[in-house]
């Protein structure tokens, strides 16, 4: 609890370029909520680099995501938006809490197990550690609730239970975060294989609508959007393809499914594809233009970069101060 709100904590990693499923499926949400809670949204730097990064890209790419969190709509006055690697708490609470995290929980991991099966030229002890740093990530902040996607859920009952742990040997040193998933449905595919979901990591660039492309890029991807051989427009499981792009549609819109399918009616997948990238198009702009604006204004967004480092090193400290102190640290002659 921060100032009679309850605090929320989020992050997303600057691997890749965020996704329009990034957007409909996290950013957007973060946005509605950010009204409700006390919210710290940080780029989460440090758990980068349990993949091989470019340390160019990685700056570039990290500067870029936290101008979109402001350009999605997050107003960096009202809420926390930081660099996870500006706070020294994260990597000082990680440290503590490993030491109360078994390593057969760690084993179990579904992520580790993929990451470790991908990346298996550089299986580093922070790939297996990660969960750790995520609870840190959380717990530093006193968090009480922690918007996640359904691949997130495993990384956040861990988190509760090292929570748990710790308040049971040390009192009540934590708050008990809960997950918050959001509305289903947000789910948004791959252009090229409607079986997968639309990821910033996907190799195939034709696969993922990057929110900074070009409107003419993002017309050109919907157009070689894979759909299936039928014509019709209908909104059902058993059309993986056209369900994607009515669901597209349906949530850069605002337009609900009754509604979006009737428009459609009569008309083929061309038209379709050519409607659903105009309304993404629309739905983008104003947050590219924001975007331009920000990068292109670097006075103002070091400003804000260094006022809400400091923010959120403020809270960290207290609770780092506290866990200090709980598990027998010197304390500070002042
Ligand atoms: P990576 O490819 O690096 O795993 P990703 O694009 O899958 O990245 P994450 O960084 O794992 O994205 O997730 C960031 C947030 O975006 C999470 O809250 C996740 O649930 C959400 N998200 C990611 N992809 C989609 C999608 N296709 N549809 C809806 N939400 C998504
Ligand atoms: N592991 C998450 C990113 C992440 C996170 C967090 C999300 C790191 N720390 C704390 C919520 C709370 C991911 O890859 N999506």
């Amino acid at each position: 609890m921060l100032d009679g709100k309850k605090t929320l904590f989020s992050g997303m990693q600057a691997t890749g370029q965020l996704t329009l499923g990034n957007y409909l499926g996290a950013l957007k949400n973060w946005v509605h909520l950010s009204d409700e809670y006390q919210c710290f949204f940080s780029v989460v730097d440090l758990h980068s680099i349990t993949v091989r990064q470019n340390p160019t890209e990685l700056r570039q790419r990290a500067r870029n995501l936290l101008a979109l969190y402001i350009a999605a709509g997050l107003d960096p006055e009202k809420n926390c938006i930081y660099y996870q690697s500006h706070v020294s708490g994260h990597a000082e609470l990680s440290w503590i809490l490993s030491c109360y995290t078994y390593m057969g929980e760690l084993s179990r991991m579904t992520q580790f197990k993929d990451k470790a099966a991908k990346h298996a030229d550089n299986i580093n002890a922070g790939l297996f550690t990660y969960p750790v740093l995520m609870a840190a990530d959380i717990l530093l902040y006193q968090t009480d609730v922690v918007p996640v996607g359904d691949d997130q859920r495993q990384h956040l009952e861990l988190t509760r239970d090292i929570a748990l742990r710790f308040n049971h040997i040390y009192g009540d040193v934590f708050t008990i975060p809960e997950a918050y998933y959001g509305k289903s449905g947000a789910r948004i595919m791959s252009l090229q294989d409607a079986s997968k979901k639309m990821s910033k990591s996907d190799e195939n660039p034709n696969a993922s609508i990057y929110l900074l492309d070009a409107p003419e890029v993002i017309m050109r991807k919907f157009k070689r959007a894979v759909t299936d051989s039928d014509t019709k427009i209908i909104y059902t499981e058993q059309k993986p393809e056209i369900k994607n792009l009515l669901d597209i549609y349906m949530a850069t819109t605002g337009i609900g499914e009754q509604e979006a399918v009737a428009s459609f009616e009569g008309k083929g997948y061309a038209k379709l594809k050519e409607e659903v990238g105009e309304a993404v198009v629309a739905c983008l702009e104003p947050i590219q233009k924001r975007h331009s604006d920000l990068i292109k204004n670097k006075d103002y967004l070091d400003g804000v970069i260094k006022s809400n480092a400091e923010k959120a090193n403020y809270y960290a400290a207290k609770t780092l101060r506290k866990v200090q102190k709980k598990v027998g640290f010197p304390v500070r002659v002042r």
